[in-house]
């Protein structure tokens, strides 16, 4: 194009995001080679990830295989490993959220194309604002919502909202003690979203887990159907 004098060409650089999809559709694309269905598991810190997913590993032993994001420590990935499934720890050293680049290096760690699991669980760092705006190569995005963290969460941070498939609302078991109202999460939650699913579980009693569990299950078998 010649040039208009006054004017500079400004070259556009490429959003940082595209090269985040870029990496998650490589992700993607490895993670559906295995035949496995993937999730990433999304909400604050505590509200019962890591616990939701020793219930899972207990059930389902070696089909499962979960990627831990925290800032620090093992922990989580240890806690499941304990509970029965493959285990790998991402420790971001700072950063609030997973990124595709991570969970790509966290798939060569585990040896993704050597495992016969169905199902790969990511838990992200514990954050309910900035895990949402990153695709990691996962199938589908759950967030989470405890019981003692309030009924009114939805609305007050509804990016990861609109983008979830399903919503779990958790420690269902402490419903006596707290005034939360699962239908008016739910019902908030629909009025960003009109295609998810909901479970009301807890992961100390087992309420709603195998239920869960299950769902899981018949999506990953879909994709091999
Ligand atoms: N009553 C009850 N407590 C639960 C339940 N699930 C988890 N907890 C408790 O909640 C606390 C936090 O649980 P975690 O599973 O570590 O939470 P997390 O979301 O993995 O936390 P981060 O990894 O730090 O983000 C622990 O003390 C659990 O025992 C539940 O279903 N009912
Ligand atoms: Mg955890």
């Amino acid at each position: 194009m010649p040039e208009t004098p006054g004017r500079k060409e400004v070259k556009i650089a490429k959003p940082a995001m595209n090269k985040n999809d870029e990496i998650a559709a490589e992700n993607h694309r490895r993670i559906e080679a295995c035949g496995m269905f993937a999730v990433n598991l999304i909400s604050s810190p505590g509200s019962g990830k890591t616990t939701l997913l020793e219930a899972l590993a207990k059930i389902l032993q070696k089909d499962l295989a979960v990627i831990e994001g925290d800032v620090q420590t093992r922990r989580d990935a240890e806690r499941v490993e304990k509970a029965g499934s493959i285990a790998c720890q991402i420790e971001t050293g700072g950063s609030c959220h997973l990124d595709a680049q991570r969970v790509s290096k966290a798939l060569d760690e585990i040896k993704l194309e050597s495992l016969s699991c169905k199902l790969l669980i990511i838990e992200n760092v514990g954050n309910l604002v900035c895990p949402s705006s990153y695709n990691l190569g996962e199938h589908m995005k759950a967030a989470l919502i405890s019981l003692p963290e309030g009924d009114d969460k939805v609305l007050k941070y509804p990016s990861i909202f609109r983008r979830i498939k399903v919503l779990l609302i958790t420690k269902i078991d402490l419903q006596p003690q707290m005034e939360f109202d699962p239908e008016r999460a739910i019902k908030e939650c629909e009025s960003l979203n009109q295609g998810f699913d909901t479970f009301k579980l807890s992961a100390k009693t087992g309420e709603g887990v195998e239920e869960f569990c299950k769902y899981l299950l018949a999506k990953q078998s879909m994709l091999t159907a």
